[in-house]
C-alpha cells in the first residue's frame, strides 16, 4: 500500500490546549505523524510519495465556506500583527441567544469559525492543513487511478470540522474533501470513522445527502467530546434521511463490544453498495490513549483492517486522531498491513 506524506505538517507546533481546567502542551503534536511515518518504513508497507500540489487551499472550498478558508488563510498574519507570534485561539462563541454574525474583531472571528478552543492557530497551522488536504486528493487520484488502497497519512486531522467551523484539532475536513471529490466523479462513496471521537463535521457536510453515506464509531456523547452530536437519533435530513449512521459505546468498550458495532457498520456500508471507501483512521480507541477511554489493543487492530478488507472496496485510508504517541505508528500500521494482507 503507498502512504502519501509530507513533513510540511511540522510547522503545526508547539500548540497549547485547555484540557481539564488546565492549560497543557497539545496532545496533537507533530511526533505522531513522524511515529507513523517511521513505523510504515520499518514494516515497509510500501512506497512514500509526497503529496502533488492539488491546490488544497481552493479544493477545501467542495466541502468548506470559501469565507471560512480564506479566514484560515490570514488569521495568524492578523492575529500576529496585533498580539505577536503565539497561538491564535477562540474563547467566545455564538452559543444559544447570541448573534450569529461575524464580527471584525479577531478575537470574535476565531470564535465564529470555531466550535470549541481545540483548534489553536500557529504561523504554519495553514499551510499544514492545506497540504494535508493535498496529501488527501493525491490519496484520492490514486484510487481514481485503480490503486484499492492508499494511505494518506494527513496531519492535522480532519474529521470535526465543520463547512464554516475548527475545533478538536481540525481545521480542513481532509477526509469529507475526499469523500466529495469521489462522489463528484460519479461514484457511490461511503465513509467509515473508527477514530473514537465522533466525526461531527463530516457528519454535517452530508447530513442532508443520500449520495455520502457516513458511518461512525466513537465514544457516546453521554460521555465523552464532542458531546453535542454523535446519538443513534442523528440519521440524516430530508433526502439524507437514513445515510448517516452513529454507533455511539460507552466508556471502556473494548473489542467484544467494539466489534459488534464495526459488524453493523460494515453491514450497512455493503447494503449501501458503496463503490469507494474513505475511512476515518482514529486510533485514539487505544487502551492507553491519554484523552480516551475505550481499551482496544495493538492486535485488535488487526482485526479491524481485516473487517475493512472484507468489503472488498477501494479504500482510502485518511489518518485522524490518536495521542497514545509511542503506540500510534504500530496501531495504526497494524490496521494497514492486516488489511493487505487479507
Ligand atoms: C481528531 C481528534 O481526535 N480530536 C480529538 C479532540 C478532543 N478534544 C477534547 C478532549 C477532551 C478530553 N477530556 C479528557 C481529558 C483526560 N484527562
Ligand atoms: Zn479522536
Amino acid at each position: 500500500m503507498e502512504t502519501i506524506f509530507t513533513t510540511d505538517h511540522e510547522g503545526h507546533a508547539d500548540t497549547f490546549e485547555l484540557i481539564d481546567g488546565q492549560m497543557l502542551p497539545g496532545f496533537e503534536m507533530p511526533r505522531r505523524a513522524q511515529i507513523v511515518i517511521d513505523r510504515v518504513r520499518a514494516v515497509a508497507l510500501g512506497p512514500i510519495s509526497a503529496p502533488e500540489p492539488l491546490g488544497g487551499a481552493e479544493a477545501a472550498k467542495r466541502v468548506h465556506a470559501p469565507a471560512y478558508v480564506d479566514f484560515l488563510a490570514t488569521i495568524h498574519d492578523r492575529w500576529r500583527a496585533h498580539y505577536g507570534d503565539r497561538q491564535a485561539l477562540a474563547f467566545t462563541f455564538p452559543c444559544r441567544n447570541l448573534h450569529q454574525k461575524v464580527p471584525e474583531s479577531l478575537a470574535g472571528q476565531l470564535g465564529y469559525y470555531a466550535f470549541d478552543a481545540g483548534a489553536p492557530i500557529v504561523a504554519g497551522t495553514f499551510k499544514a492543513a492545506v497540504a494535508a488536504v493535498d496529501t488527501a486528493l493525491t490519496g484520492t487520484q490514486r484510487i481514481e487511478g485503480g490503486a484499492t488502497s492508499v494511505f494518506s497519512l494527513c496531519r492535522p486531522p480532519g474529521h470535526h470540522a465543520t463547512a464554516d467551523q475548527a475545533g478538536g484539532y481540525c481545521y480542513l475536513n481532509n477526509a469529507a474533501i475526499a469523500a466529495e471529490t469521489f462522489a463528484r466523479a460519479g461514484r457511490r462513496v461511503a465513509i467509515l470513522d473508527v477514530d473514537y471521537h465522533h466525526g461531527n463535521g463530516t457528519q454535517a457536510i452530508f447530513y442532508d445527502r443520500p449520495d455520502v453515506l457516513v458511518v461512525s464509531l466513537h465514544g457516546h456523547p453521554l460521555d465523552e467530546y464532542p458531546y453535542f452530536a454523535g446519538y443513534e437519533d442523528e440519521r440524516g435530513a430530508g433526502a439524507g434521511e437514513g445515510f448517516n449512521l452513529n454507533l455511539p459505546m460507552r466508556w471502556g468498550a473494548a473489542w467484544d463490544r467494539y466489534a459488534e458495532a464495526l459488524e453493523t457498520g460494515c453491514r450497512r456500508i455493503a447494503a449501501f453498495g458503496a463503490d469507494v471507501l474513505v475511512v476515518s483512521l482514529g486510533l485514539d480507541t487505544y487502551k492507553e490513549d491519554p484523552i480516551s477511554h475505550f481499551r482496544l489493543e495493538h492486535q485488535d487492530y488487526l482485526r479491524m483492517g481485516e473487517r475493512i478488507a472484507a468489503l472488498r472496496l477501494p479504500t482510502h485510508f485518511v489518518m485522524e486522531g490518536g495521542y497514545a504517541v509511542e503506540a500510534l505508528g504500530i496501531n495504526t500500521v497494524n490496521v494497514l498491513t492486516a488489511f493487505q494482507g487479507a
